[in-house]
């Protein structure tokens, strides 16, 4: 074990990453002056939050270019959920890290269920089927100990980056690049302009996930988060440890490992921070900063396609 977590950091530690910028490209100057004002595009620990407008796509896609980048993402279809895997596949080749490698995960516990879905250059898909279980709370707590082992068993020395999403959901506009950190966080969409007193953390001190009276920076999404290999891993470990905490000590995050996600970022803060853009809700009015939906959750309906209350 401890041999192959050093390993792990070996592999990952032989990439360095500049910003190198192609000589002859021709692009918008930035300006120091001009930028959204209607938004915060920083956090007070100095993390970029990305909202359209903030970044120059031709710019920012010529500089990743030059690095060759794979990008892993994780999906999970079991029981009804593989009616979602269609339209998530078809977006995210039309609107995903377009022109860039992308390697996607689908764990389903129905591999024979899985559309045929035309990839482009460069874009695969491994389907690996994992057992069903009886409570969409399992299922989707489950997750956690699956990237992690994916990532230590697989991924160290085939990618850079890892994105992991909830597979209800649809591609829009644009996602891509500009997303790439080290650890990063989307926004979630029912919370972005609320107080921290209403965010739906565990506020149980029984949970491992607690965030107690006035703590708090934002709210995370469950359904979209990534990073680095290496920061992902560490936080996936993490995450899964205090779920075995909470479940030997009987108790149930409010909302599961979103709950413990939160309380992650809490202690270690993203280094990037996606708007809600990158993670809205099909269901939702629209609102005057979101100018690009980018990502979004579908309408379902909860009691007919989870396996249980
Ligand atoms: C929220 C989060 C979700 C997760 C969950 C935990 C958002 C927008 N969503 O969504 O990420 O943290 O709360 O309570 O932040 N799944 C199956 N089969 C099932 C049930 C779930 O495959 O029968 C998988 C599927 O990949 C799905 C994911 O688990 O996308 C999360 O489940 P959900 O979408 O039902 O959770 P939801 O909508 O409450």
């Amino acid at each position: 074990m401890y041999f192959n977590s050093v390993i792990i950091r070996l592999k990952w530690r032989q990439k360095t990453f500049g910003l190198r910028s192609l000589p002859g490209l021709l692009y918008n100057q930035p300006s120091v002056l001009v930028g959204r004002t209607d938004v915060a595009s920083v956090t007070p620990w100095l993390a970029p939050i990305i909202w359209e407008g903030t970044f120059d796509p031709i710019l920012i896609d010529s500089i990743y270019k030059q690095q060759n980048l794979t990008i892993p993402t994780t999906v999970f279809a079991l029981g009804k959920y593989t009616r979602f895997v269609k339209d998530f596949l078809e977006s995210a080749e039309q609107h995903y890290f377009v022109g860039f490698r992308v390697h996607y995960y689908l764990f389903t516990d129905q591999p024979e269920s899985v559309p045929e879905v035309k990839m482009g250059e460069n874009r695969s898909l491994t389907v690996r089927k994992v057992q069903s279980l009886n409570r969409w709370q399992d299922i989707s707590m489950s997750r956690m100990e699956t990237w992690k082992k994916l990532i230590e068993n697989e991924l160290a020395s085939e990618a850079d980056y890892i994105f992991c999403l909830d597979i209800d959901t649809k591609f829009y506009g644009r996602w891509g690049v500009e997303s790439l950190g080290r650890l990063v966080g989307v926004i979630h969409p029912w919370f972005f302009d609320a107080p921290r007193n209403r965010f739906t953390y565990e506020r149980r001190p029984e949970s491992q996930s607690i965030h107690s009276g006035g703590k708090g920076d934002y709210y995370y999404a469950g359904a979209a988060f990534g990073g680095s290999l290496e920061d992902v891993h560490h936080l996936t470990k993490t995450c899964r440890e205090k779920l075995h905490i909470d479940a030997a000590n009987s108790i149930e995050a409010v909302w599961q490992e979103e709950s413990h996600l939160n309380k992650y970022f809490l202690l270690n803060k993203p280094s990037k921070l996606l708007s809600p853009e990158y993670m809205w809700r099909d269901i939702h009015a629209k609102a005057a900063q979101i100018k690009v939906i980018r990502f979004s959750n579908v309408a379902k309906n909860y009691a007919e396609v989870r396996p249980n209350p």
